[in-house]
């Protein structure tokens, strides 16, 4: 076989609790902040569909699980609601959460499926959100008591846990560009809240440690490697202050315990660094983690401005480079992301020689399509185009492990077409296809191919 993967090497797929669900108002869930900006604001969310039912996966994790198994998962991340299973935050714990959480693990486990658990993906809980989200300490500690509180319960039987999906997201989406409710564009708000996710991660790796459980715990990071217009000092400078900000912002202090200092220099310099007490850096040092999940969808292209910056308007990271479109990249039109499969290989080799060879994996990779119906020949969707992205990712990988990467595993996004935030069900992504009328389930071409690639450990 031309591509073999290396023994016990992870196959299978990511989601999220408020991607999945469903069930948002029942069984004693409290409000998140997208079940609020939903009903604020459906207009946001694509032909104005919110995450109510989601794919239903609280009623129907059983035979999803099965499917699963079905595709050749051995392993498949998913996250604990926040909100479902403390629904004010703080305080009381929701046992209708505990009891579903219980019997999902349970599950996976009977199949032999390894759970991997993230805590937080996106899905901030409105009481917490009203206390100020992560601008507020007070948020960073009942986050740290929401980690404990699910290390205790489930960590008997999760031996992978991850503290935040993407935290950057929330960051960009909510203090940024608009894209997350809060709405709000204040640079030196989100680097408040950029700063108080990491701490709050470290508080809760240090409760994990604490408890001295068997297992490992990690951070899931969409790294997004920055590449220069042209090798022009003035591109390569706003190249490697894009991936300053963007990057190692966070991928430095989870794995080495410290901000880079040319981050904190250029905040200093512009007036934006974040408030930090005397303590934050040595919680920050302690919070490195185990094991790395790198998501990685597409690259960022940028080069020098072409125009002066308005210094009247709001500072942002745009002030130091424009985006450049790459003529000729090869395209996902649906999702509008340029398709540049060697930027894994990139991400893995940087981890390699930058950042000690940490065990990592590639904790999401995939791609949205739109109207795959058109795709279906005798009831099931070919979605060749997936099955090429994959592969092509792949190999790449392959290449990094063969020159030493430290790489255990690919999990796809996603296992079945989920709701995607503000784009709804624009985009499908799934190995398995879902009828939103019906909520009918159908493994679509790339699910069976997954399902060999899984078995043979590896493809030709
Ligand atoms: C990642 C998120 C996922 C998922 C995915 C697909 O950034 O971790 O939650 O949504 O992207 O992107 P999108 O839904 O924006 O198409």
């Amino acid at each position: 076989m031309q591509y073999k993967f290396p023994q016990n090497f992870w196959w299978g797929s990511a989601t999220s609790a408020p991607q999945t669900e469903g069930a948002a108002f029942e069984d004693g869930k409290g409000e998140n902040i997208w079940d609020h900006w939903f009903k604020e604001q459906p207009t946001r969310f694509h032909n104005q569909v919110g995450a109510t039912d989601a794919s239903t996966f609280y009623r129907n994790y059983r035979d999803d699980i099965a499917l699963m198994k079905k595709i050749g998962h051995n392993s498949f991340r998913t996250s604990i609601s926040w909100s479902r299973l403390i629904p004010q935050g703080t305080g009381t714990v929701n046992q209708q959460a505990v009891d579903f959480y219980n019997n999902v693990i349970d599950e996976l486990l009977a199949q032999g499926i390894e759970p991997f658990i993230n805590l937080f993906h996106f899905d901030m809980p409105m009481p917490m959100q009203e206390k100020g989200g992560w601008e507020s300490r007070e948020v960073v500690d009942a986050f740290a008591a929401f980690a404990e509180v699910c290390f205790k319960l489930f960590g008997d039987r999760v031996k992978y846990w991850f503290t935040f999906n993407e935290p950057i997201v929330p960051v960009e989406g909510g203090y940024l560009y608009d894209f997350h409710y809060p709405n709000v564009v204040d640079f030196q708000r989100a680097a408040a809240v950029a700063f108080n996710s990491i701490l709050a991660h470290s508080k809760a790796v240090q409760k994990y440690r604490t408890l001295q459980l068997k297992g490992e715990i990690g951070i899931i990071l969409n790294l997004t490697p920055s590449y220069p217009r042209s090798q022009n000092p003035a591109d390569l400078k706003a190249a490697d202050i894009a991936d300053l900000i963007f990057n190692r912002s966070f991928l430095d202090p989870v794995t080495l315990g410290e901000f880079p200092q040319e981050l904190v220099d250029l905040l200093k310099e512009y007036k934006q660094l974040p408030g930090c007490e005397k303590g934050d850096l040595e919680i920050i040092a302690a919070g490195k983690v185990d094991l790395l999940g790198v998501n990685y969808y597409r690259p960022r292209r940028v080069c020098a401005r072409a125009n002066a910056v308005n210094s009247d308007g709001p500072f942002m990271p745009e002030w130091f480079f424009d985006n450049y479109d790459m003529p000729g990249c090869k395209m996902n039109p649906h999702r509008g992301w340029e398709i540049y499969e060697k930027g894994l290989y990139d991400i893995l080799t940087d981890l390699r020689e930058n950042y000690g060879n940490i065990p990592c994996f590639i904790s999401e990779n995939g791609m949205g399509v739109e109207n795959e119906e058109k795709f279906i020949v005798d009831g099931q969707i070919q979605d060749d185009y997936r099955i090429e992205f994959v592969k092509d990712h792949l190999k790449w990988t392959h290449k990094a492990i063969s020159e030493g990467s430290n790489c255990l595993g690919y999990h796809l996004w996603t296992f079945i077409d989920c709701w995607s935030w503000s784009n709804s069900y624009k985009n499908r992504y799934g190995f398995i296809q879902l009828d939103l009328a019906s909520q009918t389930r159908t493994i679509k071409k790339s699910g069976d191919w997954f399902a060999d690639v899984s078995k043979d450990n590896g493809f030709n």
